[in-house]
């Protein structure tokens, strides 16, 4: 067997990597031409590459790495529990300690009634054994035809079929024969992009009755559920106004619409609570969980299911469930970190240290940086809109996502992983992220800004779309 290790020099690990390794959502073969980023380690918020360079990580991975890097109870709760026992099913009349002790401890975590945990390997398998979870349960009533399933715009809900279906990124849809039947997409409650001169109040009132219109054009007797993530992240961080989600939970109780409340990125502290229904007041018959689930340290997923819901569909067989349903390393990995979250309040941290730190950093920016034309936050998740002309929160006239990626290029350069979604930097760090590191990332940040305004200026590209 060849060896490939992190002695080996970067030029020799990207040609590697460009020769065999097919990476998610990018084009591959321009990634091979430049060369991908070789992340050989990381502790605490700090990510090294494989030339030294230490960079804060202000996106915790992929949105999952709450706990920060290198946390060793961790790897030895996964090492213990390799060891006694490395994997057993949860089919056949089975089960074992992990996936108990983990279905346990999510239901004494988790809001009201949703006590009963379905485990999957991820997000995207999560959100498809939701799709067939709420079809089944009006089947099961007595109802099949309920079995329409509403979601927004710019939703990311996974890139499986199913997952991918239920999102609503219409670049993904292009891609594979997506949406499948029976989904359906509202606009999104995104007054910074979409709210015109209407009060985000009014915005946010008249996007969430958008859905009632949807209900009543397909017939009430028709819609299984509503998901939506209660702040959507991979769209860009949009924190929807005050009056959004009353709105919605008033519709679908109305209705009798299950709401999935897709707490991927939101769930595990993000917030500055344990779930984004809690911060946002939803009661959702369904939440969606995975990433900060395991701080990422394995890969787990799962859906937390009302008592209504697990009944019904408890009293007939579910022909679903995927080979790592509830397995034992990942549980075990996850109740470590749901251990390291609660002994270690993390969730206080966020609250009284951590997000307001972040809070009042990325005001000041908004507020003095000529590029940064407004701030989404809520708890440990924001996003900066960049544009040429703040008072009037105008986009740019090159290509969406052109000059993010100069921002996300420029904060590279200087050590700080904020990424881009079209053009808005994204910031997500690490919850246990300290005042200190995140005065670091507010220089980095401030620096990596300027440079693009500098850049833009001397490219003339500072220019409002018509
Ligand atoms: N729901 C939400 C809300 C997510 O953010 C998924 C489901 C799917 O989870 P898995 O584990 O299957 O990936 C996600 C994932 C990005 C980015 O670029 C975001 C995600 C995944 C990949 C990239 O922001 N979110």
């Amino acid at each position: 067997m060849t060896t490939i290790t992190n002695h080996l020099p970067t030029t020799e690990l990207q040609a590697l990597d460009a020769a065999h390794h097919m990476h998610p959502f990018t084009t591959n073969d321009e990634l091979a031409a430049k060369g991908a980023r070789v992340i050989t380690r990381a502790k605490g918020v700090y990510l090294t590459d494989s030339d030294g360079n230490e960079i804060l990580d202000g996106m915790a991975g992929l949105w999952c790495v709450n706990v920060g890097y290198g946390r060793e109870d961790i790897v030895n709760a996964a090492a213990r529990q390799m060891l006694e026992l490395p994997y057993y099913n949860t089919f056949f009349m089975t089960t074992h300690v992990p996936a108990i002790a983990l279905a346990n401890e999510l239901a004494k975590l988790a809001p009201d009634d949703l006590n009963h945990v379905f485990f999957a390997g991820s997000g995207s398998e999560a959100n498809d054994t939701n799709i067939r979870m709420v079809r089944t349960y009006w089947a099961q009533k007595g109802q099949p035809e309920k079995s329409h399933i509403i979601s927004r715009k710019n939703a990311y809900h996974g890139s499986s079929v199913g997952s991918g279906s239920l999102g609503g990124m219409t670049y993904m849809h292009e891609q594979g024969g997506m949406p499948i039947p029976g989904i359906h997409h509202i606009g999104q409650p995104d007054w910074w992009a979409e709210g015109s001169d209407h009060t985000p109040e009014a915005f946010g009132l008249a996007r969430a009755q958008e859905l009632e219109a949807k209900i009543l054009e397909l017939g009430a007797d028709k819609v299984a559920a509503f998901i939506g993530e209660p702040v959507q992240g991979a769209g860009g961080v949009i924190v929807p106004p005050s009056t959004y989600w009353p709105e919605i939970q008033r519709i679908c109780d109305k209705y009798d619409v299950l709401i999935i409340a897709d707490e991927v990125i939101c769930g595990f502290g993000r917030t500055g609570n344990w779930f984004g229904s809690q911060t946002m007041g939803i009661k959702p018959h369904i939440m969606t969980i995975a990433k900060g689930l395991s701080s990422g340290y394995a890969p787990i997923g799962g859906s937390i299911v009302c008592d209504k819901v697990a009944e019904v569909i408890g009293a007939c067989e579910f022909n679903h469930g995927y080979t790592y349903s509830g397995h034992p390393v990942c549980a075990a990995v996850a109740l470590e970190n749901l251990r390291i979250l609660q002994e270690e309040n993390v969730i206080d941290h966020v609250n009284n240290v951590a997000g307001p730190a972040l809070k009042s950093g990325l005001e000041k920016l908004a507020a003095e940086h000529p590029l940064v034309g407004g701030l989404n936050i809520s708890g440990m998740m924001a996003s900066l809109p960049l544009s040429p002309h703040k008072e009037s929160r105008a986009k740019f006239a090159s290509d969406a996502g052109t000059v993010g990626f100069m921002c996300r290029e420029r904060c590279f350069a200087n050590n700080l992983i904020m990424r881009h979604v079209g053009d808005r930097m994204i910031i997500s760090p690490p919850l246990v992220i300290t005042a200190e590191e995140i005065d670091v990332f507010m220089t980095r940040a401030k620096k990596a800004l300027d440079e693009t305004y500098t850049a833009l200026k001397e490219q003339d590209m500072l220019k409002a779309a018509s």
